[in-house]
């Protein structure tokens, strides 16, 4: 069985980090390891929510599992807090990676043009040198163009498109994945650049577009791509799985009328899809890394 390091917070309410990582990726039948950054009472979506910053146990506990001779398949960074943490986890990656480890990297800082709250600019100088480590990044349109520093066009055409994607294929060896890009009316899904054996192809994944935006669900996304190529999926059908998965849960959301008086900010019901996502990934079997 393969194993993955996921190095992200533990909000402990609203679905998304180290609380969304762990079940999907364990659920498609990978070992998943986690190694907490900080704590909350909640994602930073919520007002008033509580900060444990966990940075300074971050290097004890890799140490300790280096001595116990830990191997990682891959590892898989999502949200962290601080440029300090982010050098950390740069470090982590040294300590563990090998030839053939995957080293994904969803550089979460921003969206709908925007930083979140608490990010500066120098936040995503570090996060551009984190994703220097990656060989899969999988960042939404607004990282993509701040790591590129082109301007943010919401209808770029495919031109822009592929241009970030030259922008983030020099800062990243391997396969960007710029995500939340829909190519035609009612699809979204991700548009990508693979490098592999010298060759660079182009693609997309598209699936239905729900126009609902729910809390989590770019985590999810990711949780699913690692999963999916650690299960022997190709970047192309790992990523079409990802697109698919996120797309189906949103509509199975949506269609919940148990969530009445919830908002998006509590995420997706993903544990009512996790079961279709497990048969799909099964099914596949043939190829599976386990
Ligand atoms: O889903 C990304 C995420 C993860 N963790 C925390 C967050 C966010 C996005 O806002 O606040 C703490």
């Amino acid at each position: 069985m393969k194993r993955v390091l996921t190095i992200q917070d533990i909000s402990c309410l609203g679905k998304c980090s180290s609380t969304v990582a762990l079940p999907i990726i364990s659920a498609m039948g990978v070992e998943t390891v986690i190694l907490p950054t900080a704590l909350l009472s909640a994602h930073t979506g919520f007002k008033g929510n509580t900060f444990l910053d966990l940075s300074e146990e971050l290097l004890p506990i890799a140490e300790h599992w280096k001595r116990e001779n830990v191997h990682f398949d891959a590892v898989y960074t999502g949200y962290l807090g601080t440029e300090a943490e982010i050098e950390t986890v740069k470090q982590i990656i040294h300590m563990f990676r090998e030839d053939g480890t995957l080293v994904l990297v969803d550089p979460v800082m921003a969206d709908h043009g925007k930083l979140y709250r608490g990010f500066s600019d120098s936040y995503v100088e570090e996060n551009a040198s984190l994703c220097a480590e990656a060989n899969f990044i999988v960042p939404n349109l607004t990282e993509s163009c701040l790591l590129t520093g082109m301007p943010y066009r919401e209808d770029g055409g495919e031109d822009y498109l592929r241009e970030l994607l030259a922008g983030l294929g020099k800062l990243c060896g391997g396969t960007a994945a710029i995500t939340g890009i829909g190519l035609s009316a009612g699809h979204t899904g991700v548009v990508a650049e693979t490098k592999e054996n010298g060759r660079q192809e182009f693609f997309s994944c598209q699936s239905a577009r729900i126009p609902l935006s729910y809390h989590g669900t770019g985590d999810i996304f990711a949780s699913v791509t690692v999963g999916a190529l650690m299960r022997g999926f190709p970047p192309k059908e790992a990523l079409q799985t990802a697109v698919d998965y996120v797309s189906r849960t949103i509509s199975v959301t949506a269609e919940d009328p148990a969530r009445t008086g919830k908002n998006e900010k509590f995420g997706v019901n993903f544990e009512e899809t996790l079961p279709e996502l497990v048969r799909k990934v099964n099914a596949a079997g043939s190829r599976s890394g386990m």
